[in-house]
């Protein structure tokens, strides 16, 4: 029985629900299917955009199924949306357009942009309205990503198509990989059987909190999809480009692949793995041998069935296959699988206190929270300062998967549960970082490049839409400056001046000499009046003598603010007053 006779078959046994239903697929499970028999649609690649032209996006008609019209959001006519491939140091520039009937905005996932160019929902492209997005790429070469990311609409928008792979190169990085034809980008996302040929959005109660699950794999907008490959060595850039649904990635073979790069670029070395899990916004490339395949032969990777914890109709861990190989030739891609990569700089937390964000869901609309706040466009939640390193501590308090995502920077991830020895896809440059139920992750970041307002959320886009977002603000980096040569008697937090202030003001402190302390350790912090660390200013060992340093209160509102200082045991705290 063919793989459509079989799904055809499963939804006629009275499987039409409205509901997400796992399907069996029992075809191309066995290697030495003969490649006659064999079902599906060549692998469809998007067109390659032409840096500096325009993006245009509107509703149009495109043919994902053979013969069956799909109403979808197309940029340039295109879905999946077009493929930028920019080399590393050049400016990005492209000018959206939108034709759409709501706003958008276009969010470059991964990619360090200036804040007003992130594609910040408070920066809306309204409909009819264009907007040039420029920056230089200062991202390492890796697998990124661009999607829609308005307020409260981006989970609609993605799902209708729009989407794409943002790819940087760097020339300088050359390990003789797989490239040209040998070198694929896989962009996986689920959409919902019984609702082909469209692309209906429209969640129940509970999916629209919980996550929109589709039950039909989609790679690069290509449905039942399939790649003639030869018997050599390929690099797959795998992007989950799903609302909601977490892949465990695995062969039907369950053959050995090379994991090489993560969220931000390769890693120190490749490693070998047979599985991995997908979420949300994530990327992994892997380097995948054909060379022992016979001609004829074939295999499919896809996702394995796994169990979770989830509610219906939250119906993580089905079986789905994603896409077959299909052996057909001997033409080789000279690529091999290098013995290592350049070696990545590792943050030392050293005794660093982490900032702690509490996942959590209630049980009424908004239901999504971290810290117990729901996202509000117009509050800011912690400022950091530029080049200072933090150590974040995401804890997840639901049963559900909650595929964290940073905007700015790229993490990496110190443990999970305090267990170091991390899942090869985590270790290395991160920007999203899978919370399973009940756990807890640690990552350590630092935000160099660009000041401003940036999101922290949840990319099940659900979540994201529901609430499960926070803007923080990137400020001027901490500016310690020792006053002379004094060495103070005690130990003192002065008023700061000016008192009020706006937006920035200047606080003096003396640390005496004190041989009871084992530790010099100084730490610096702004708290609002609900008692929220916004800033850390210090956080580090200082030698006896008088300090003076400048907080900048940014875009936080008007009203009292506390700075405290820790010294040993010691403490000293300051009311300040910002009035704009
Ligand atoms: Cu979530």
């Amino acid at each position: 029985m063919k793989r459509r006779e079989m799904i055809i078959r499963a939804l006629q046994a009275g499987a039409l629900l409205s509901i997400p239903k796992p399907l069996q697929f029992f075809a191309n499970e066995s290697r030495n299917t003969v490649l006659t028999e064999l079902t599906g649609n060549p692998l469809r690649f998007p067109p390659v955009f032409t840096n500096g032209g325009n993006m245009t996006l509107a509703e149009s008609t495109v043919q994902v199924w053979p013969s069956q019209n799909t109403q979808v959001v197309a940029i340039n006519g295109s879905y999946p949306g077009p493929t930028v491939i920019i080399e590393k140091g050049q400016t990005f520039t492209a000018n959206l357009i939108n034709n759409l009937t709501e706003v958008t905005t276009a969010h470059w996932h991964g990619i360090s942009a200036p804040s007003i160019m992130d594609g910040h929902p408070r920066d809306p492209v309204n409909p009819g309205n264009s907007k040039v997005y420029t920056f230089p790429v200062l991202n390492r070469a890796g697998t990124y990503f661009y999607h829609a990311h308005p307020d409260m609409l981006t989970a609609k928008q993605v799902y209708k198509g729009f989407a794409g792979f943002f790819i940087v190169t760097d020339a300088s990085e050359n390990f003789n990989l797989p490239s040209g034809n040998f070198d694929i980008p896989l962009c996986i996302q689920d959409h919902r059987y019984a609702d082909i040929p469209n692309f209906n959005y429209l969640p129940g109660t509970y999916e629209g909190t919980y996550g929109y699950l589709g039950d039909t794999v989609l790679v690069n907008g290509t449905p039942d999809a399939f790649l003639e490959v030869g018997r050599t060595l390929y690099r797959f850039r795998l992007l989950n480009g799903s609302n909601a649904r977490v892949y465990k990635i695995a062969f039907s073979d369950n053959r050995q692949f090379n994991i090489i790069s993560t969220d931000g670029g390769l890693k120190d070395n490749p490693v070998p793995a047979t599985q991995f899990m997908l979420s949300p916004g994530e990327r992994v490339e892997i380097l995948v041998d054909f060379s022992s395949d016979l001609i004829g032969q074939n295999v499919t990777l896809r996702s394995l069935a796994y169990s979770h914890s989830g509610t219906l109709p939250y119906k993580q861990g089905i079986l789905l296959d994603i896409i077959r190989f299909d052996i057909t030739n001997n033409n080789s891609s000279g690529g091999i699988v290098p013995a290592a990569f350049n070696p990545i700089t590792y943050y030392d937390p050293g005794t660093l206190t982490p900032r702690i964000f509490t996942l959590t869901m209630g049980a009424t609309h908004p239901m999504h929270k971290i810290n117990g706040l729901t996202y509000d466009i117009n509050r800011i939640d912690w400022q950091t300062p530029q080049l200072s390193l933090e150590r974040w501590k995401i804890i997840n308090g639901t049963p559900d998967f909650h595929p964290m995502h940073t905007h700015e920077a790229q993490w990496q991830v110190l443990n999970r549960n305090g267990n170091t020895n991390l899942p090869p896809n985590d270790k290395g440059w991160k920007d999203t970082v899978l919370l399973n139920p009940g756990e807890y992750v640690e990552v350590l970041v630092k935000f160099n490049n660009h000041k401003g307002i940036y999101l922290f959320h949840c990319h099940n886009l659900e979540h994201e839409d529901d609430g499960m977002m926070l803007n923080f603000e990137v400020i001027d980096p901490i500016g310690i400056q020792q006053i002379g040569s004094e060495v103070p008697e005690e130990f003192k937090l002065h008023q700061n001046y000016p008192n009020p202030f706006n937006p920035s003001t200047k606080i003096k402190f003396d640390i005496p000499s004190n041989s009871e302390f084992t530790s010099s350790k100084v730490k610096f912090s702004v708290f609002d009046i609900n008692g929220r660390e916004l800033a850390i200013l210090a956080d580090k060992d200082l030698q006896p003598g008088k300090y003076e340093l400048e907080w900048n209160a940014g875009s936080l509102p008007s009203g009292v603010y506390f700075a405290k200082l820790s010294y040993g045991n010691l403490l000293k705290s300051l009311k300040m007053i910002l009035s704009k």
